[in-house]
Formats: structure tokens, C-alpha cells, sequence
């Protein structure tokens, strides 16, 4: 390996790896990998799986891929023997931002799992030049700055391939790059991301504005920039177009290459439709189908037996419904074919929960995609329950046998092996290397639930985790954080439903209780990660408010030796592999029925922290899987919380209007002291947001939540037991392999080998 990686050093830059900067041997690196990928051959399977998906948060590649070609732990020594430093050079690989959060990540950890089970299944979306947007903290307020990521080296590779695109007003032609996606041990699959040759970033003028309407020029700059305008909407609808286009062409291209016939499409190929957002493969495919000289039924039989959808929402803000003179603007193609289609749906059922296009003519593309495909599944076991029997019931009523589960999972070669080397290391020494080829292994670990060696390992690896992830906050950020308090982590995109407003109002309760005299027995470090969409205004408003506070409890002389909020600012899958290993309680807070699963819970359970969550999403399976003991649920059900909704008698009101407590902890929002810290606009609205509406009832939970936290704390205190509930929840992880989810996608759906 020495010789290969100094051929690469010679060539590239006429040194060798004494004299190299790091920066030149992280290029020589990456060359390495994708000359070592080359050799691996292209996954073969009866069938071809194409994961269509807006995003594929991949997060940065050098070390998995290491991990997965089975180098990792030479070239880390390689390295070392000639005085360089594996974790410095990851460090200089830009982190591609190719998605907003949870389903960006979940595609990620999907093509990994497809990869290493053996199965051909290629992923395709598109090239942001810039990504998502890098987040700023300044006077606490969140602003976006454009997030170049893609330098001269990199690990797309420049295909020839480019298919015609045609628009209503103007034809464009795409540019494909591909990224290997190289499995753990076997396996080879592409990431297909299609681009634009025509892309300029210089359109961008001040943080992450342009001209929304030029669209040779912006079409694949952002990742859904804006969606609260009209010009974004329709920018929005001419980047899945884009997508989709050339997903179908690609698809056709290949399946003729194979002299498959198209009319056996679906014998030979899956579609996933990861939500909404590639649903218009759908009618583009039909309508390329009769092109080929297909007939329309026949073509709408094909393409229903090729495609399945994924759902990862119940929000209704979040289910698109694009008006049909949108539509009609960008891609009048499609329309015919999307009214015969309504037309089908309606002879099926004229049940108005089932109709394509609505009274206001909108285009509910979720109907579409479950009409004409085969499969529609949640993600999680409560999600998929609340799909078939309140969401979508009028369609499970209509196609029962398409209804299925499939649980999130995530990778564990990023989620642990990559992420938690000591954790992983140990785990190795405890019950051999097993469990990574069949993750439900970790079970093994319970026969050393007594065992005190045991125990304080786990312990010690914790400290060792939290104490590295302190000196990243000090070298980042410039503050001190205490590696001997508890670590409650709360990471995820900035959303009402996930309810980061409770997080910070306990935070306000504990510091009222302190200033009164109350003293908590251990130090706590309150942890939290958040974008906030661009557009979204009481979202930021809570950023805005946890910042504040950040300052006023820092401030506190007497308040500060107790308790410490940090909010890590642009947080992102790298930053997230650091925080990861570091947490003791994961807070998973919100509000059942909105949480289609959430996959953050799962890694955090596999690195050992024990979680504060509701019975929502994945934190039921959770729950089931490691009982009562081994973790803090709190808050009403998805069921009562539902009817909520349904009787509309939530009032806020009733919560804090008899209780002294809860009303002074929501009025520190508005207090002097955050007023001369903060802007009264952004407290204010929050305020209001929250003791008028609160329209995910934070305050419903807020007394359990305290509760429930509060008994976490005290807890932690008993550390033995702490580092067994600990141990137990390391050990039931392995439900959540992504290989695990995928094997189950190809059981019940893809039938890949089949
Ligand atoms: F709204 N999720 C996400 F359903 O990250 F489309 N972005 C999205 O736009 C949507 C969902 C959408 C998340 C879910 O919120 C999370 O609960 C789930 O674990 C994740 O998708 C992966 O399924």
C-alpha cells in the first residue's frame, strides 16, 4: 500500500509521504480509493433497484470508505509509522451537504446497506454546487451563508453522459457525475448526481439570495433554497423535474443496453420514490413509455409495477400538493397524463381523500404515487400504523396488500465503527467481530450486564468521548465546557413538532430553581444542534432564544457551576459523528404522532446514551426493545394527542393560567434580562406563538418532560447502574442496522435476486 500511495505522491505532486503536506496526502488518498474501487466489480443482481431521492447526505467519504475496502486500520498505521495523523487529514475532506437532515441521511445509509448486502441498486438525485446552507450565529441570531463544497478533488467522477431536458419554455442538457458507493467488504454501486454545466454561482449576492428565476444558471446551485414564494415553488418543481427526467432516461438507457425489452420494465427494474419529491417519475415514465409505442394501459401497468413509494411525514404542510399551472408552466407534458391518471383514480374510488387533483387543482403527488405504484410504506412501526388507520385510511381501505412497514435503520460502519472506534474496539474484544456482518450479535454483550470491568470500560470510554468532543467545542468554538457534567444532546433539524421550545423552557425552570436555591447534584452541558429552514421564522425565533440564554446562564456566575447550554453552530453529519459518542441522554422530544421515526434516536442508543424521548416515532421500538428500565418516556400519546387535534379542545391556556410555575418559566422568554440580550421582536413572537397557540402543545408535555428529565439526572448519579442501562441499550441496537432495513426492502418489495 506504501508503494501505491507514494506512486500517487510521485506523480500528483513529486514527493513522498515524509515530505507531503497533508492536504496533498489527502488527495492521494482519495485517488487511492477510487483507483482501489475500480477493481471491484460492478454489483450484479436479477433485478435493478433505483433510489430516486432529492437528497443523499453522504457526509465525508475518505474513512468510510477506508472502513468498507477493509484498509482502514493499515493505512491508519501506514500513516502513523511516517509521523502523519489519519484524524487531521479526514478533517481537510469538505463535508458535501447533499441534504437537509433525516431523510437525506436515511438514503445515505440505504445505498451503504445496498452496496455491502450485494444488491444492484443505484441512488440518483442531483449536484448542489452549494449545498445546503452553512449556518452563522450572529447576535444570536442565525444567518446563512452559501456552502461551497465541491473542490478540484473530489470523489465525483465525470461521466459522458448527458440527456436532453426539455422544459415548457426552454431545453437544457445535463451533465452526470457519479460517485462510487462502495460496500463493507463486497459490493459496488453508483451514486448518480446529475448537474448543469450552465451553473453559475456567481449569481449570489448577500447570504444565500439570487435570482430565483434564472434557471440555466441556479437549477442545481441550492438544495431547496426557498419554498415560501411562488419563484421557489416553481424552481423547486423545475429541479424534480430535472431529476426525474433524467432518472427515466437514464433508467431506459440502461435497460436497453441490457436488450431488455421496455414493456418488461418491471421485471427488470425498482424504483424507490423517496417521498415526494421524484413523484413526477411517475407520469414522465408513462409518457416516455408511449413514446416507445406502448400503449397507455399497458404503459400505466408497467410503470405501477416499477415504482414504490416511501412516506416520511404525517405533517400536512410537508405533503406537496403542486398547483396544476405550475405544473403546466414548467412541464405541460406531464398534464394530459396526470388528469388521465385522476381520471383512473376517480373510477377507483371517488372518495375525496383519494382524488389526484383537488377542488383547488392542486396535485396531491403522495395519491399519485400510491395509486400508480405498488408499494407504499412508513417508517416506523407507530408511523406506518397512523398511516393506514388515520393519515391514509381511505387509501389502505382501497389497496390494503400495498401498506408496509420498513423501520429506519442506519449504517453502523459510520455510526460506530467510523465514529466510536474505542466503543467498537471494545465491543470487539468482548464478543469477536460478528455482529458486523449480523448486528442483532450485540446481544451478546448482556452476559456482561454484571460485570464491574465491564461496566467501568463502557464508563471510561464515555469520559474519554465526552473529553474529546469538550477539546472540539474549545477549538471550534472557544468555550469551555465541563467533560464531568451530563451530556443532554439534543441534534436535529429546528422544527416546532420536535419541540427544541420544551428543551430550552425545562432549561429556564432549572435556572428560576437555581436561583432560588436549588442546586443540582451533577453538572449538566445542554447540547443543541439545529438548522432552521431559511424561511421559517418561528424556528429561528427558538434558535434566537437558546442563544440568549446560552449568554445569560454563561453569565451567571452562581448559575454557571451548575448548568451550561451550547448550541454547536452549522451542525452537520461530521459534526454529528463527534457529538454522537460524547452523549449520555438523548433527547428524542417530540410530539407523538409527528416523529415518522427519527433516526438520530437509533445512533445515540448504539453509542451508549439512554434516551428522553415520547412514545413517537422509532423511540416505541426503542422502548419495546430495552423495556421500561432502560429508558425515560414521557408525555401524552399519539392516540390522545390525535384526538387533540381531531376535537380541536387543545388550550393552551388551561396549562399555565392556574400554575405560578409554568406561567414564570414561559415569561422569562420576555424577561428584562433576555430583552436587553435579545430582540424583543423575535422573544415576543415566540411568547405569543407559545401562550397563545402552541400548536404542537409543548406545554401538554412540559410537566411529565420535567419529570421524566429530572429523574434522568438524579440517575445519573448512580453510575454503575447508569453504565448497565447503558450496556443494555448498546446491546439492543442491532434491531436498527440499516442492513437490517434493507433487507427487508428486499424481501417484501425490490425481490432483487428474484
Ligand atoms: F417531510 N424527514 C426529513 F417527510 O428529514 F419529506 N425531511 C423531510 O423532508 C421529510 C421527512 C418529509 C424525516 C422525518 O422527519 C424523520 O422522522 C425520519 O426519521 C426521516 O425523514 C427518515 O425517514
Amino acid at each position: 500500500m506504501l508503494t501505491k500511495l507514494n506512486n500517487i505522491l510521485q506523480i500528483q505532486f513529486q514527493k513522498d509521504i515524509d515530505n507531503c503536506t497533508n492536504e496533498e496526502l489527502y488527495i492521494a488518498l482519495l485517488m487511492l480509493v477510487k483507483a482501489l474501487s475500480k477493481n471491484r466489480p460492478l454489483t450484479q443482481t436479477k433485478r435493478k433497484l433505483y433510489y430516486i431521492s432529492a437528497e443523499f447526505l453522504i457526509g465525508k467519504l475518505l474513512s468510510n470508505n477506508l472502513i468498507n475496502l477493509g484498509i482502514y486500520d493499515e493505512i491508519n498505521s501506514l500513516l502513523q509509522e511516517h509521523g502523519k495523523d489519519l484524524s487531521i487529514i479526514e478533517e481537510i475532506e469538505p463535508e458535501p451537504s447533499l441534504g437537509n437532515g433525516g431523510l437525506g441521511r436515511l438514503a445515505a445509509c440505504f445505498l451503504d446497506s445496498i452496496a455491502t448486502l450485494n444488491l444492484s441498486g443505484d441512488g440518483i438525485g442531483l449536484n448542489y454546487h452549494l449545498g445546503l446552507f452553512k449556518q452563522k450565529f450572529i447576535n444570536h441570531l442565525q444567518k446563512e451563508e452559501a456552502n461551497p463544497w465541491l473542490q478540484k478533488d473530489n470523489w465525483l467522477n465525470d461521466t459522458n453522459i448527458g440527456f436532453d431536458i426539455q422544459f415548457k419554455d426552454f431545453t437544457v442538457h445535463s451533465h452526470l457525475y457519479d460517485i462510487d458507493v462502495i460496500g463493507y467488504g463486497q459490493g459496488l454501486n453508483k451514486l448518480h448526481l446529475f448537474d448543469l454545466d450552465t451553473i453559475d454561482e456567481n449569481i449570489v449576492k448577500e447570504g444565500i439570495s439570487f435570482d430565483l428565476t434564472d434557471i440555466k444558471k441556479n437549477l442545481t446551485l441550492f438544495l431547496y433554497p426557498d419554498d415560501s414564494t411562488k419563484e421557489g415553488q416553481l424552481l423547486r418543481i423545475y429541479q424534480q423535474y430535472f431529476m426525474i427526467s433524467n432518472a427515466a432516461q437514464l433508467i431506459l438507457m440502461e435497460e436497453k443496453a441490457k436488450g431488455h425489452d421496455l414493456k418488461d420494465l418491471h421485471q427488470h427494474v425498482c424504483i424507490q420514490i423517496n417521498d415526494t419529491h421524484p413523484s413526477m417519475i411517475i407520469p414522465e415514465l408513462i409518457y416516455r413509455l408511449l413514446k416507445e409505442g406502448i400503449h397507455l394501459k399497458e404503459a400505466v401497468h408497467i410503470v405501477t409495477n416499477t415504482c414504490a413509494y416511501t412516506n416520511h411525514t404525517i405533517l400536512a404542510e410537508a405533503l406537496e400538493k403542486w398547483p396544476m399551472d405550475y405544473l403546466r408552466q414548467v412541464v405541460p407534458h406531464l398534464i394530459p397524463i396526470i388528469e388521465i391518471l385522476d381520471t383512473v383514480a376517480f373510477t377507483r374510488s371517488e372518495e375525496e381523500d383519494v382524488q389526484i387533483i383537488d377542488k383547488e387543482n392542486r396535485v396531491h403527488m403522495a395519491n399519485m404515487d400510491i395509486h400508480f405504484g405498488y408499494s407504499i410504506n412508513g417508517v416506523a412501526s407507530l408511523h406506518t400504523d397512523i398511516l393506514k388507520n388515520s393519515e391514509l385510511n381511505a387509501f389502505y381501505k382501497l389497496y390494503p396488500q400495498k401498506f408496509n412497514n420498513k423501520t429506519n435503520g442506519i449504517t453502523f460502519r459510520r455510526w460506530l465503527l467510523h465514529c466510536n472506534h474505542e466503543l467498537s474496539q471494545y465491543i470487539q474484544s468482548l464478543i469477536g467481530n460478528k455482529f458486523l456482518q449480523d448486528a442483532t450479535k450485540l446481544k451478546e454483550l448482556l452476559q456482561y450486564i454484571n460485570d464491574e470491568n465491564v461496566l467501568s470500560t463502557l464508563l471510561k470510554i464515555k469520559a474519554h468521548n465526552k473529553q474529546k468532543l469538550a477539546d472540539y467545542i474549545q477549538k471550534t468554538m472557544q468555550i469551555s465546557i465541563n467533560p464531568n457534567s451530563i451530556f443532554d444532546i439534543q441534534i436535529k433539524r429546528l422544527h416546532e413538532y420536535k419541540r427544541q421550545q420544551m428543551n430550552l423552557l425545562y432549561i429556564i425552570n432549572l435556572l428560576l430553581k437555581i436561583r432560588q436555591g436549588y442546586r443540582p447534584k451533577t453538572p449538566i452541558t445542554f447540547i443543541f444542534g439545529a438548522k432552521a429552514a431559511p424561511a421559517y421564522v418561528i424556528a429561528k425565533d427558538i434558535i434566537h432564544a437558546i442563544l440568549c440564554l446560552q449568554d445569560i446562564i454563561a453569565k451567571d456566575s452562581i448559575v454557571n457551576k451548575y448548568i451550561q447550554v451550547v448550541m454547536i453552530e452549522n451542525y452537520n453529519v461530521s459534526q454529528a459523528e463527534k457529538l454522537i459518542p460524547a452523549c449520555d441522554i438523548s433527547e428524542q422530544i417530540s410530539l407523538a404522532s409527528k416523529e415518522a421515526s427519527g433516526t438520530g434516536n437509533m445512533k445515540m442508543m448504539l453509542n451508549g446514551a439512554i434516551t428522553l424521548g415520547t412514545e413517537d416515532g422509532a423511540n416505541v421500538e426503542i422502548h419495546q426493545l430495552v423495556g421500561d428500565d432502560n429508558i425515560y418516556i414521557f408525555g401524552e400519546s399519539s392516540d390522545n394527542v390525535i384526538n387533540h387535534y381531531t376535537k380541536q379542545d387543545y388550550n393552551v391556556k388551561d396549562y399555565y393560567e392556574n400554575d405560578t410555575e409554568i406561567e414564570n418559566t414561559l415569561k422569562f422568554l420576555i424577561s428584562k434580562e433576555m430583552l436587553s440580550i435579545g430582540n424583543a421582536e423575535n422573544l415576543q413572537r415566540l411568547y405569543n406563538e407559545l401562550s397563545n397557540k402552541d400548536w404542537f402543545m409543548t406545554l401538554l408535555d412540559l410537566k411529565s418532560y420535567i419529570q421524566a428529565k429530572d429523574k434522568a439526572f438524579h440517575d445519573y448519579l448512580n453510575r454503575q447502574n447508569w453504565a448497565k442501562m447503558s450496556l443494555t441499550n448498546i446491546a439492543n441496537a442491532g434491531y436498527f442496522s440499516s442492513d437490517r432495513t434493507i433487507a427487508e426492502y428486499n424481501n417484501d418489495i425490490w425481490k432483487l435476486d428474484k
